[in-house]
């Protein structure tokens, strides 16, 4: 595996970034063993930074100031992964510090301790925040508030609420910016521009800030643990010095600052909110647990969201059931009912086209192939293993035969409606690359340079183009449970529908 600051564009997946064995100068970063509270590494700043002659090798009681007696109370075994902060003074003059300590798995006390902040009045910047994230009533009116609250909060130059997709893809769902810069709203980003790793660290530690992407890395002496002779692990440290791919892709965007937010839904990394800023910027301390608290408040609220999404459609699926059986008292006939204008099996799984192939006839609703071509998915399905739902999301990629559909139909979810060959209910959706726009020609041949010197947003996003062509959004287990719940339906409907017929036959 690539040691920190050593992976290139092959292998930066792999990156261990954690082991990064350097901070940011911001702050200083302090190892202490137990239980004697001896400094047994530091950053090479500490000293001067903390206004003291000597860090290193001194037990904290002679540290002069008051941060052994501030820490003390907090030290039962639970601290482990669970950052506690104190306030305390350090040095002659004392210097007043925000610190934070954490027990790292292998042991040992890691302090990193910054500036302290002006304090805060919670109430104008949380209470109306969190009144303005409880009440928002979508997705979308949700995130643009979040981007709003953020930049009024934190003041950075541009804010973006950043949005993965079932296979990790990023999408800027939401945005606010100072006048004058280019827009990254609508923009696509492979999955590849985050690494797993990195995501996995998102998903524990869930802000981060980086200070000033010119900083000079302050490296911790000594390098190795004393504890483990290892690298120390920096996974919770909020001082860990950055990937320098990631820091080279900012420069190249001219961004010289960041603050980053995990949103964590369901236990998944959902999204982030990403703020850039055109100069050298950091947030205190404080400001960072409310942007934490925030985006708690906001993960909560998209999960309410979602699951209330979630029961709107299962109530779609019970509508639509009820109107095919009057379908069939009124005119004698179901289909009437899932054809008609309301798009109400479209609206559940998330389609934009729908068909149905039945006793022969082709039915459809939306954007979808000729109907030739539908019989031929039809054909196919049959040939297929049968399941309650069958789903791509790059049929032409999957059958060569149906790789000039690729526009109309690289998303394909078939439920079959009887036990005859060829009888499905479909859904379709188009190529995405179709669905998304960027300032400028998303099909304009972009050349992908190979080197971290090449990339940028605009290279993120040919990458993504390249990525993702032939293929449609992905169908979330929401879109399938939705589509296998209306195939049901249907073929319990033909199933009575039939015998009923054979009866009245007799
Ligand atoms: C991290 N890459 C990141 C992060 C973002 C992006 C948001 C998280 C940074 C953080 O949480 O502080 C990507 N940022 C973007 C994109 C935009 C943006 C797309 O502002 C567009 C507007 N990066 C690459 C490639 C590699 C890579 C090709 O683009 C490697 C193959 C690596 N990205 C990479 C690494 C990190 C990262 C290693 C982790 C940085 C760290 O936490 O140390």
């Amino acid at each position: 595996l690539p040691a920190f600051g050593t992976a290139d564009l092959s292998n930066c997946e792999q990156e261990q970034i954690h082991l990064a064995a350097s901070i940011q100068p911001h702050g200083a970063l302090l190892v202490v063993s137990e239980p004697d509270h001896r400094v047994i590494q530091a950053s090479a700043n500490a000293a001067e930074f903390l206004n003291v002659t000597r860090v290193l090798g001194l037990p904290l009681s002679d540290l002069e100031g008051d941060l052994l007696i501030r820490i003390l109370p907090h030290l039962d075994p639970t601290l482990e992964g669970i950052p506690v902060a104190v306030r305390c003074r350090i040095g002659k003059p004392s210097i007043e510090f925000d610190g934070l300590i954490h027990r790292p798995p292998e042991g040992g006390l890691i302090i990193e301790l910054e500036r302290a902040g002006p304090p805060l009045d919670l109430q104008t910047t949380v209470g109306q925040a969190l009144d303005k994230i409880r009440t928002s009533n979508s997705i979308r009116s949700l995130c643009d508030e979040a981007a709003l609250l953020f930049q009024e909060r934190t003041g950075y130059d541009r804010v973006m609420v950043y949005r993965f997709d079932e296979e990790g893809h990023g999408e800027v769902f939401s945005e606010r910016h100072t006048a004058g810069l280019e827009s990254y709203l609508g923009n696509r980003y492979p999955a590849s521009d985050i690494p797993q790793m990195a995501r996995r660290l998102y998903e524990r530690q869930r802000v981060r800030v980086l200070v000033d992407v010119g900083y000079e890395p302050v490296p911790l002496q000594p390098r190795l643990s004393p504890l483990t002779g290892r690298d120390l692990d920096m996974s919770s440290c909020f001082l860990r010095s950055m990937s320098p791919i990631h820091l080279q892709y900012l420069k190249n965007m001219g961004v010289r600052a960041t603050l980053v937010v995990s949103l964590m839904v369901g236990g998944k990394l959902w999204g982030l909110v990403a703020c850039h800023h055109y100069q050298p910027r950091f947030i205190h301390f404080e400001l960072r647990a409310v942007c934490e608290l925030l985006a708690e408040a906001i993960a909560t609220r998209i999960t309410a969201l979602e699951s209330f999404a979630q029961s709107q459609s299962e109530l779609f699926v019970q509508r639509l059931e009820q109107r095919m059986i009057e379908a069939i008292s009124r005119e004698g006939d179901w289909r009437a009912a899932i054809f008609d204008a309301s798009q109400s099996i479209l609206q559940p799984v998330r389609a934009s086209g729908a068909a149905l192939v039945y006793e022969g006839q082709v039915a459809t609703i939306g954007e979808v192939p000729g109907t030739h071509d539908i019989r031929e998915i039809a054909a196919w399905l049959t040939k297929q293993p049968r399941a309650s739902v069958l789903s791509t999301s790059s049929l032409g990629l999957d059958v060569r035969d149906f790789s000039p559909l690729t526009a109309v139909a690289s998303g394909l979810a078939a439920a079959p409606v009887s036990n005859h060959p060829g009888e499905f209910l479909m859904w379709f959706r188009p190529e995405r690359v179709r669905t998304v726009t960027w300032g400028g020609d998303p099909k304009k041949p972009f050349v992908i340079g190979n080197t971290p010197a090449d990339l940028s947003p605009r290279r993120s996003f040919a990458k993504w183009n390249q990525v993702v062509e032939g293929t449609s959004d992905p169908w979330t287990p929401a879109d399938l449970a939705a589509a296998r719940t209306i195939g049901q339906s249907v073929a319990d409907i033909v199933l009575q529908f039939r015998a009923v017929r054979t009866l009245i036959a007799q």
